[in-house]
């Protein structure tokens, strides 16, 4: 376990999840960092070599769209080789095994997906999806290395863009809808490896908790979110989630 919650605490916990309870989850990039794919923030973040404004704004796409590609074709490269890690494994194991399961994710790698998770809510897309920038068509695509750099679509010739959610644009309006009514009728949100930074979606364990919510963070590091939390265990989403999980595993059999 970790120093900052007792053993009364954690079993008050797995009590709660036992009780067939309406449990949320969000997930971030720190999920996915111990499956070895970078995370924004901190010490070994994209945004400590990579300029957000100069990549991952519409406008950056306009001004410079091959530079723009040629970063997704690289992280596509990083992340089309990887596997989940047992952070995933146990969150679609948990959708399999409790009623009121719901899985929010801002992150765009897909690794929810290949862990065996089937309903998830992506926030900010998906890096595997590509969209028309004419026609707003979206389409599978999991090309590495992408054919042409940038791609075009093959219906209209349009710029094809990476089916994501930059700085400065809206989320997509029923996605957003969905995550805000689980969110505000969940019993429990855990809130796993993310830097609770970024709106909308930090808003999310925020509207939980003013609905009466049980707000447990998984996380090495506070965030802004950690005041707001009932339990905040310290550490690897890879490691705390499995500890639970056996917890759980005895109380349900
Ligand atoms: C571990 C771990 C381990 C490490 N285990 N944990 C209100 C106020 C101020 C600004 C705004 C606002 N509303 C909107 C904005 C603007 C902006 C925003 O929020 N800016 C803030 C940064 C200030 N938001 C937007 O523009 C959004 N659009 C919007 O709201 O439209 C309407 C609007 C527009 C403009 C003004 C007002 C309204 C869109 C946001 C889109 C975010 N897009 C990205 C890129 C996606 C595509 C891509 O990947 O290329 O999404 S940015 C990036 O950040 C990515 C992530 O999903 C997102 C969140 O990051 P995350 O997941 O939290 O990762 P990190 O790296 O920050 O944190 C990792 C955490 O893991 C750390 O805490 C580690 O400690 C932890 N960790 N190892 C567990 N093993």
């Amino acid at each position: 376990m970790n120093e900052t919650i007792s053993e009364e605490e954690f079993k008050k916990l797995i009590e709660l999840l036992c009780q067939k309870s309406r449990i949320a989850v969000l997930t971030g990039a720190g999920i996915s960092a111990e499956s070895g794919i970078p995370t924004f923030r901190g010490e070994d973040g994209l945004w400590k070599t990579y300029r957000a404004e100069d990549l991952a704004t519409a406008s950056a796409f306009s001004r410079d769209p091959k530079l723009v590609w040629e970063w997704y074709n690289w992280r596509r490269g990083i992340i089309a080789p990887v596997n989940p890690n047992p952070g995933h494994k146990v969150l679609a194991r948990w959708e399999k095994i409790f009623p009121d399961f719901s899985l929010i994710t801002q992150n765009i790698d897909g690794l929810h997906h290949k862990a065996g998770s089937e309903k998830i809510i992506e926030l900010h897309g998906n890096i595997w999806k590509v969209r028309c920038s004419k026609e707003g068509t979206i389409t599978d695509n999991h090309d590495f290395p992408l054919k042409e750099l940038p791609p075009h679509c093959p219906s209209c010739g349009a710029l094809l863009r990476p089916h994501v959610v930059w700085f400065g644009e809206s989320l997509d309006h029923e996605i957003l809808q969905k995550a805000y009514l689980l969110s505000s009728t969940c019993q429990i949100m855990f809130v796993i490896g993310t830097s609770a930074v970024v709106q909308p979606a930090a808003s999310l364990p925020l509207m939980a908790a003013e609905a009466g919510a049980k707000i447990v963070e998984i996380n090495p590091d506070p965030t802004p979110l950690t005041p707001y939390s009932d339990f905040s265990f310290r550490g690897k989403a890879g490691e705390i989630l499995p500890s639970m999980d056996k917890f759980i595993d005895r109380n349900l059999s």
